[in-house]
């Protein structure tokens, strides 16, 4: 089963410090992009709240780390992705 109901395309991005990663809604649900454990130290959490369709959220990282995240209401089907932010 590799097909999930739904997911962060990619799962995996990686970025340099500075660079900002937009997130895009392009399902029909309510979808939600929060920082999950470890924080890299000396990062600031994000949190985008609910995105409903359509909606686009963006975090500039400027701490070298890296970063877990999920979408809150599926973490649980495996809605998770990472940056990988490099200096
Ligand atoms: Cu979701």
């Amino acid at each position: 089963m590799t097909d999930k109901p739904t997911m962060f395309v990619p799962e995996t991005v990686t970025i340099r410090v500075g660079d900002t990663v937009e997130w895009r809604n392009t399902g029909k649900i309510v979808h939600w992009v929060t920082i999950g454990p470890p924080i890299p130290k000396g990062a600031q959490p994000f949190d985008s709240g609910p995105m409903p369709p359509g909606a686009v959220y963006r975090h500039p990282f400027t701490v070298a780390g890296h970063y877990n995240y999920v979408c809150v209401p599926h973490a649980g089907t495996g809605m998770i992705g990472v940056v990988e932010v490099t200096e």
